[in-house]
């Protein structure tokens, strides 16, 4: 039989196909199809363009050929409605559009309920949002985004639990939907499908089985974080940087929830314990205004500026919307006038460095955990000027990769399912160290400087 298992990975910025191939206690892995992920504005809202994505994720299975199963996993809180035929009403909204503004400051604090920080677009906020609508009028259901294309491949309807934990109408405690919470805020309790759990059987693709994985793209990103015990910290480094750390139980006390840290569900009933911090979508939109220059070449550059001259607080939802990221990093930053592109670069980039030492700083107090090495899985992990940045900032080595962790832990999980992987996340990690490539960053200098820029952001 195969040893082959498809991975569809959603990022915000594209999508991919990754075959990965468990022989010989191995693990090797085929990105056989890659299709951008383009949002579109219409009629003033901002979309995700949900069908040429569907056609990604068909095109890419087509190519990945026979696999065992396949397993799909998105970025969090968006959703689609679907009607009581099945049909989808209206393309799903992305978690950038302003319909959100002020709804969160609208509704009581549901930390102790959720356990989540609040963040202007969870799934609760945006169906606050949508209630006056005539679409959330006659909706039967509210599938997240990949359950939403796990319905179209295969008919059944179920919400992924690590996704679910990022709506914040699941309970952090009982890993069920809050009714009592859903029915207070007058949402409707039948839009909810049963929860379901990573490794289930969700239904059929042309014959091949669809496994339910960490479908919340950060979860399955922490199950291939190639830790060894408990005393990390990781960074899933790509359009967001989620920093914080793996623990057993959640962390809902005053302080936690006023330094907005989060307590998302993960695979194997651990908790992703963390911050969303701005990560790299600030230099993705300056690079499509740009009109896409070479990056290994911009980067170089950067690593040629001074380093601290010019940092902004990142966590300012300032710059959460899309379009003019230049300007507002310019004002932000009090950059002079003839300050370049590098120049621009390099204040990101020191910026994300500060705002990811802060995390981790802060889940290490919060969580009262040691943590002696900081993993930086995604994306991010390509930029070595970055990685090496958040070694400096921390204090701490970094160790970067794998660059496609969402993927492998998608495909570990499915592996597990179907018996060629032993139970437990340790050994799922074990298999990456084995088998990926990581580069060690130590960090150095002393951290005054860094201690110096933070003061001058007052965090
Ligand atoms: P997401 O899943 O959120 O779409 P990814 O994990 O795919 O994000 O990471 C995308 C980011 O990775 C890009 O925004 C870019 O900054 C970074 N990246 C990609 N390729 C390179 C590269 N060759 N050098 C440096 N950084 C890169
Ligand atoms: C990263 C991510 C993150 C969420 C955000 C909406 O892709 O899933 O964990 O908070 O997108």
């Amino acid at each position: 039989m195969s040893q082959s298992f498809a991975a569809v990975d959603l990022g915000a910025s594209s999508g991919r196909v990754v075959v990965g191939r468990f022989e010989n206690g191995g693990l090797s892995l085929d990105v056989v199809h890659r299709f951008p992920n383009e949002p579109v504005r219409v009629g003033g809202t901002l979309h995700w363009d949900i069908l040429s994505l569907y056609r990604g994720v068909v095109e890419g299975l087509r190519k990945a050929g026979p696999v065992r199963s396949i397993g799909i996993d998105s970025w969090a809180v968006d959703y689609g409605l679907i009607d009581a035929s099945g049909a989808l009403l209206g393309n799903p909204v992305h978690y950038r559009d302003a319909r959100t503004d002020g709804v969160a400051e609208r509704v009581k604090d549901l930390y102790q309920v959720c356990g989540l920080q609040k963040l202007p677009f969870n799934t609760v906020y945006q169906l606050i949002a949508a209630e006056p609508t005539p679409q959330y009028a006659v909706a039967e259901r509210l599938l997240m985004i990949p359950d939403l294309l796990a319905y179209w491949l295969t008919g059944e309807i179920g919400a992924e639990y690590t996704n679910a934990s990022t709506t914040g109408l699941l309970d952090v405690r009982t890993r069920e939907w809050s009714w009592p919470l859903i029915s207070e805020l007058g949402l409707r309790e039948k839009l909810l499908p049963p929860v379901r759990h990573p490794g289930e059987l969700i239904g059929h693709f042309e014959g091949t089985p669809v496994v339910a994985v960490g479908s919340h793209d950060t979860a399955s990103a922490v199950v291939a974080v190639p830790a060894e015990g408990t005393g990390f910290a990781y960074i899933s480094c790509g359009t967001w940087s989620l920093v914080g750390l793996e623990l057993d139980a959640p962390v809902l006390s005053e302080a936690s929830r006023a330094a907005n840290f989060t307590n998302e569900g993960g695979v194997d009933g651990t908790i992703r314990y963390l911050r969303n911090v701005m990560g790299l979508w600030p230099l993705q939109e300056c690079l499509r205004e740009w009109g896409s220059p070479d990056l290994p070449s911009l980067l170089a550059a950067a690593g040629e500026v001074p380093a601290l001259e010019y940092v902004v607080d990142l966590d300012d939802p300032v710059f959460l919307p899309p379009g003019d990221m230049e300007a507002r990093l310019r004002k932000a930053a009090d950059l002079p006038s003839g300050a370049d592109r590098p120049t621009i670069v390099r204040c990101i980039l020191d910026s994300l460095a500060l705002a990811q030492r802060r995390a981790v700083r802060e889940a290490r107090e919060l969580a009262d955990r040691e943590v002696s090495v900081v993993h930086l899985v995604g994306g991010g992990a390509l930029n070595e000027l970055l990685c090496q940045l958040t070694a400096d900032a921390c204090g701490l080595p970094v160790l970067a990769g794998p660059v496609e962790a969402t993927a492998i832990g998608n495909l570990l999980v499915q592996a597990r399912a179907a018996g060629l992987v032993p139970p437990g996340l340790d050994a799922m990690r074990a298999l990456v160290r084995e088998t990926q490539h990581i580069v060690r960053y130590a960090p150095a200098g002393s951290g005054g400087a860094w201690d110096a820029a933070a003061a001058r952001l007052g965090r």
